[in-house]
């Protein structure tokens, strides 16, 4: 099945899904399940995931399954009333419906064949344990007002790599802000420490300003529990990260269908551009998008083979050109031509980490900007500022200096893992004022993701 991983849903149900498209900005939080309900909803939640992976594993090698339903003639349909129950069914794996495997594994075999895209096996999640790390996720999930019968392995997947990602980030934050909060209510002093702590997650101070005078206010209207107060925090850091999502009218950014769509990622040197691209190229082909490559860094010539692996990794066809010092808006407009001749969904161009102090550089990018809009006016252009978390601000105020020249609309925040500067979403956010799009913590294939403020905030202030 085609998981759609820009809208977060299965592809086939685009129509029926009753799902928010909000991609989990602000959703109607349920605070009303307890510890218990949570508890139940992370266990039925588990238990139907581990029973799609097993019908997935059964689609990949159906002679074994076929062989073991044969052996076992306890084949009956499963009534999920209780999950530990489906737990020790699935474990034995038998109560599945043959007739449902055998349709799926005729739909998704012909599926095969159209998709044309090859993507390594390593790229397949799997679905761990029923631990800490799986209902902490399920515990966001469902605080988004998710069904149980709604999640996928992907998003649970995700969760945990972003919870790890802002692992040093959470250590030099929330283990000093959750030891002074303690189990008593606020108190001025505790207000002046988070103050510090903010500063130093590298938040800047427009936003460390904004999210603590919310606060002082509103303990001057009423005491707050540490729960309360945590819970405050977490709201107020979200409507920083959204602000500018909201302004934008866009969220989640997905390739919009029957146009083409034009992505250039561009930064200074070494921040994960091409990283970048070839992870949304592999997301795109993955979530079920035609994809192409402008490989239009054409100043250091290890590029062009750089992005020429990420297009291979995921089937992505790269236009490029070769020769010593091409001209990056020649690549781009070959880049176009072939799109359109394609009837591709999303070009992605891949750009030089030029610095802003050779304005010549800053130049080019500008033409390249002007190609794109007079060769492909009709299409749906982002600019995406790529910024490397671990250079928190410095790389901020840096990177800012492409903002003329590309025309930014949005940023990609790389390298969260590693970094103890996660605060740094909330400067984007606050002093720049554009909306975070994508999140990539890792050097992985699949460790890049649409950006959701609530769950970024949700694993930045994790407590366990
Ligand atoms: N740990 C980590 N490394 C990353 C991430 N994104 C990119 N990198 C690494 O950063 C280095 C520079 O990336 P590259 O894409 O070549 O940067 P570019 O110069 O902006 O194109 C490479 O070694 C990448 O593997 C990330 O999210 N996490
Ligand atoms: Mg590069």
């Amino acid at each position: 099945m085609s998981y759609d991983e820009f809208k977060r849903q299965e592809r086939e149900n685009y129509s029926d899904s009753n799902r928010d498209q909000n991609n989990g900005q602000s959703k109607q939080v349920n605070d009303s399940l307890s510890q218990n309900d949570s508890l139940e909803w992370a266990k039925e939640a588990y238990a139907r995931l581990k029973q799609k992976q097993e019908i997935e594993k059964a689609i990949q090698n159906p002679v074994e399954l076929v062989s073991s339903l044969d052996n076992n003639s306890n084949i009956k349909d499963s009534s999920i009333d209780n999950s530990y129950e489906i737990e020790k069914k699935l474990s034995s794996s038998e109560n599945i419906e043959l007739n449902s495997i055998t349709s799926l594994i005729d739909s998704e075999n012909n599926k095969e064949e159209k998709n044309t895209a090859s993507i390594e096996d390593s790229n397949e999640v799997i679905l761990g344990d029923f631990d800490d790390q799986f209902t902490w996720s399920a515990e966001v999930l469902a605080a988004q007002g998710r069904a149980a019968d709604q999640i996928s392995i992907e998003e649970i997947d995700w969760l945990g790599r972003l919870r790890k990602g802002l692992e040093k980030t959470r250590k030099g934050f929330v283990s000093g802000l959750l030891d002074k909060l303690g189990d008593d209510p606020l108190t001025p002093e505790v207000v002046d420490d988070l103050e510090m702590l903010l500063l130093r997650a590298d938040a800047g101070v427009k936003a460390t300003d904004e999210v603590l005078n919310a606060l002082r206010r509103r303990l001057n209207e009423e005491v707050l529990g540490s729960e309360d107060g945590l819970r405050f925090l977490k709201d107020q850091l979200c409507q920083v990260i959204n602000a500018p999502i909201k302004e934008s009218g866009i969220d989640p950014l997905i390739p919009e269908q029957g146009r083409l769509n034009i992505w250039l990622l561009v930064g200074v040197n070494g921040v994960g551009k091409t990283t970048t691209l070839g992870k949304l190229a592999n997301l795109a082909v993955r979530s079920g998008y035609s994809a192409l490559i402008a490989a239009a860094d054409t100043f250091r010539a290890a590029a062009v083979e750089q992005v020429q692996i990420w297009g291979d990794r995921s089937g992505v066809s790269v236009i490029a050109n070769s020769s010593a010092n091409a001209d990056p808006a020649a690549v781009v407009f070959d880049a176009i031509g072939a799109a359109k001749a394609k009837d591709v969904d999303l070009l992605l161009v891949d750009t030089a980490g030029r610095l802003q102090t050779k304005h010549n550089l800053m130049e080019e990018l500008e033409k390249v900007r002007r190609i794109i809009d007079k060769l492909a006016p009709e299409a749906s252009v982002e600019s995406l500022l790529v910024l490397d978390a671990s250079q928190g601000q410095n790389g901020l105020r840096q990177a800012m200096a492409f903002g003329k020249a590309a025309g930014l609309t949005g940023v990609v925040i790389t390298k969260l893992d590693g970094s103890s500067r996660g605060g740094v979403a909330l400067a984007v956010s606050s002093e720049v004022n554009l909306p975070i799009r994508f999140i990539g913590a890792g050097e992985g294939v699949r460790d890049l993701r649409p950006f959701n403020s609530f769950e970024f905030v949700e694993a930045l202030l994790a407590n366990r």
